[in-house]
């Protein structure tokens, strides 16, 4: 056996020594959940992935009529410093939301869009849009859209309206 064999060897039964089973299987373990972030296996992040829209470079994203605003009610987070789906640096997104069905011209599909109200400064005063559609009179209260969102908030206070794809219809 030449020198280098015989190093191979010595670590070998070094490291049988040294580690259990446990510890072969923690390792395994770690390195699989570790291999998820890079290579995402589970259903959830495949199905994001599938609702995502098409590109839509050159879409006025400030203006009521995107399609993606097809069913919202308020000031578009996009002109008050946040995005079409992030809420402006200063206020942050209310749990709950309004949800609507929008049709996207470009792939043809329709789309889950939840409306979450940005919340903890003073109303953006920005872009209102009322496109609202499916939206009662709020004598329908479980089905009126003219909610604060941010009731559940610790601050109210309203400042603007955000608008993320949660889903694809199919
Ligand atoms: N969801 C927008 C909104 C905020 C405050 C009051 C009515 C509507």
């Amino acid at each position: 056996m030449n020198s280098f064999d015989s190093f191979a060897e010595y670590c070998s039964r070094l490291l049988a020594r040294r580690t259990s089973r446990r510890d072969a299987l923690r390792f395994l373990g770690k390195a699989l959940v570790g291999s998820a972030f890079l290579m995402p296996v589970l259903p959830i992040a495949r199905n994001a992935a599938a609702a995502s829209p098409k590109d839509e470079h050159g879409d006025d994203t400030t203006s009521c009529d995107y399609w993606r605003y097809c069913a919202t009610d308020g000031f578009l987070c996009d002109c008050c410093g946040g995005s079409v789906s992030q809420c402006p640096p200063g206020s942050t997104p209310s749990p709950i939301s309004w949800v609507g069905t929008c049709h996207n011209p470009h792939d043809g599909a329709d789309y889950i869009v939840a409306y979450h109200d940005c919340c903890g400064k003073t109303a953006c005063g920005r872009c209102y849009c009322a496109s609202e559609k499916g939206t009662r009179p709020g004598y329908e209260l479980f089905s009126d859209d003219d909610v604060n969102w941010c009731m559940a908030n610790k601050n109210l206070q309203y400042h603007c309206t955000i608008s993320v794809v949660v889903g694809k219809n199919s």
